[in-house]
């Protein structure tokens, strides 16, 4: 291998990233075993590969029961013939997307993957199979979908493994010098054809055999020393190579990823970039193309709504990646899919949700969603559950806190704003003047009330129980009337539980104590208020509910048991049922403080919210925003009165 450094690195899949056993033991039987049903449930929709198979057998027309005998036959024979390719291909979806199948790929490979795409290293695949089963592969991996780590995949169609034309066609494709391009595949040929090409080229094998007789380097896990030449940016040392990106300079970047260039259709020279972001931080991107589009979000090096006097590092974006890309793994329906992300440039690029509208909005505009309590109650059962000691092994979530603990200045910012900027005079804070400066001066001097807040904010600080999406207000939710998807995790970390659940309640409850600031007419949106406590309610039931499940399914999961271990006989009815109440509770009262925290500080503190911003009447708004300080105070203060989310309702219609 050359000593230059890698720009982008190729891998074959069979023997390198995933065990040769799961392709010869899994898949293939997989396939053999469903074909018969697969032919005949499916026969008219593949009839064009069924005569494909007819052609190729002697172009005699041949029974169903034929057709299923020659394949079986091709398959023992391990025959290369394309129908039959085609037919396993539409199998295995089958079993990929039913959950039946899960692709093996080892776990030192998808560490090396994410820590070299954390690096902004890209990476590509070159397989023998179809570009499609490489990409099923990645989707339905035990770690979950790994495709967005990729910015390209080849197959034969670019030409044989053992030919140095290919991967100096690949070269070219990905534009970069071959010796600048590191190819890994446990094939001795395919290494001998990419050295030729220029490629820098090293031999995985994995298993416990005798060495190869053979003059390359050889590596056994991808975490081996003997991988020079990588680049070790760290997420926070990436700023160098970054330049904050421009409508007019998008789609030059888009041009050179291949996939998002094939999302967007045509060239370059024909999509349409505007800059969309509204947020306090980030700049956003929708970029159009003929065939489809695509949202390009950046981190700024500072925070936006302030402006470069308040600096913020880039790395918050790396850490969206990683958060999105973990709640993927336990509930994909509620986030947008990731195509891309570049640690250097901080960005991601992920899909575009078109008919998607932010929750605010629509709670603001009175539009009603009767799907969004269900979906986020849902959303927060399986991310909590699913990242917490309840389900992961004692290393894992070490591993995962450890992984997160890098987000510090995020952090910092909640620290600041929500729990102690809003109780002191800082000169950033803001509210309706004058009609609310007796009101914040009293929560100001009142003692309880920050203690109660410090309490939480130690809560927020020292309990590292799940990885939380960590702004989780209506803001960072989008929707449509039956759909709901949770954007901006940049302040994604370890931290307690309520915290999520309690900044969503306190959301819902300023939409609903500034219903009255939206009236058109008198009244006019009382039905809809109680709409939006329907929804509050079903979101607590839902994750209640939803967590329990999760926790009693998964109780003697092998994977699982960090605490609660099943040896512990914790599936005893009783102990598991009241373990369960008690964790809940602790949740409950988590949120109930996180809620109080959150609304106090849209009221009093720098980031308001549009729920009341949109009143235009300042005396009406007060109004609305001192009911919701009464609330709050409340949820603080006197946490152990509410016992439901009844009490909490109660107490918001007494204070509407
Ligand atoms: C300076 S950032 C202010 C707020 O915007 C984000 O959405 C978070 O809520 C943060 O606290
Ligand atoms: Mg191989």
């Amino acid at each position: 291998m050359g000593n230059g450094d890698v720009r982008a690195i190729v891998l074959d899949i069979e023997g390198t990233t995933s065990s040769i056993e799961f392709v010869k033991q899994q898949l293939f039987p997989f396939a053999r075993r469903h074909m018969p049903a697969y032919v005949r449930d499916h026969a008219a929709e593949i009839r064009h590969i069924l005569d494909e198979v007819c052609r190729i057998g002697g172009n005699a027309p041949l029974s169903p029961a034929q057709i299923i005998q020659l394949l079986m036959r091709w398959m023992d024979e391990d025959r290369k013939v394309t129908p039959l390719k085609a037919l396993q291909g539409l199998v295995w979806r089958q079993g990929f997307e039913s959950g039946e199948l899960r692709a093996h790929v080892y776990d030192d490979a998808v560490g090396a993957l994410r820590r070299w795409h954390a690096n902004g290293l890209p990476l590509y695949v070159y397989s023998s199979g179809s570009v499609a089963s490489q990409q099923l592969l990645f989707s339905h991996t035990h770690h979950g979908d790994l495709t967005p780590l990729f910015s390209g995949h080849f197959d034969t169609t670019i030409g044989s493994k053992l030919d140095a034309a290919s991967y100096r066609a690949i070269a070219a494709s990905i534009a970069l010098p071959a010796g600048a391009i590191l190819f890994l595949s446990d094939h001795p040929g395919e290494i001998v054809a990419a050295a030729a090409a220029g490629m820098q080229a090293i031999l995985v094998q994995r298993d416990a055999a005798p060495p190869l007789a053979t003059s390359a380097v050889v590596i056994r896990t991808f975490d081996d020393p003997a991988l020079p030449g990588i680049p070790q940016r760290t997420a926070a040392s990436a700023s160098a190579a970054y330049s904050a990106l421009t409508p007019d300079t998008v789609p030059e970047y888009l041009a050179g990823r291949h996939e998002i260039a094939a999302r967007l259709g045509a060239t370059a020279a024909h999509w349409r970039t505007r800059e969309v972001g509204d947020g306090n931080l980030n700049q956003v991107f929708i970029v159009q193309g003929p065939s489809g589009s695509v949202v390009v979000k950046q981190a700024l090096p500072y925070v936006r709504l302030v402006g470069e006097s308040w600096p913020l590092p880039l790395s918050r974006s790396h850490f969206e990646y990683l958060a999105l890309f973990e709640q993927a793994r336990w509930a994909k329906p509620f986030v947008p899919a990731l195509y891309h992300s570049d640690t250097q440039m901080a960005l991601i690029v992920m899909e575009h949700l078109a008919a998607h509208i932010v929750l605010r909005k629509g709670l603001v505009r009175g539009i009603r969603y009767p799907e969004v309590g269900k979906h986020l109650g849902t959303f927060l059962a399986r991310t909590l559950y699913f990242s917490s000691d309840l389900h992961l092994s004692a290393e894992d979530k070490k591993g995962g806190v450890a992984q997160f603990l890098g987000n510090t200045a995020m952090c910092r910012i909640s620290e600041d704003l929500i729990f102690d900027e809003p109780y002191f005079a800082a000169p950033m804070n803001r509210h309706t003047s004058p009609q609310l400066d007796g009101i914040a001066a009293a929560l100001r001097r009142d003692v309880a009330l920050k203690l109660a807040v410090q309490e939480m904010k130690w809560c927020f600080q020292n309990c590292c129980e799940s990885l939380i999406h960590g702004d989780l207000h209506t803001g960072s939710v989008m929707v449509t009337d039956l759909d709901t998807r949770v954007i901006d995790p940049e302040f994604a970390f370890y931290g307690p539980m309520g915290f999520d659940v309690g900044a969503i309640i306190g959301n819902m409850h300023m939409a609903y104590l500034s219903q009255p600031g939206h009236e058109k007419t008198p009244g006019d949106r009382q039905a809809y208020q109680a709409h939006l406590l329907l929804q509050t309610e079903s979101l607590w039931d839902t994750f209640q509910y939803t967590f329990s499940q999760l926790w009693r399914d998964h109780v003697a999961d092998a994977r699982g048991g960090g605490i609660y271990q099943p040896r512990l006989n914790v599936d005893a009815p009783d102990l598991l049922q009241r373990a369960i109440e008690r964790r809940l509770t602790a949740i409950w009262n988590q949120a109930l403080g996180f809620a109080g925290s959150k609304i106090i500080r849209r009221i009093l503190g720098l980031a308001h919210v549009e729920d009341f911003e949109a009143i235009t009447n300042p005396d009406l708004r007060a109004r609305c925003e001192a009911n919701a300080l009464q609330l709050a105070r409340d949820l603080l203060v006197q946490r152990s009165g509410f016992t439901d989310m009844k009490t909490v309702i109660d107490a918001a219609v007494r204070y509407a």
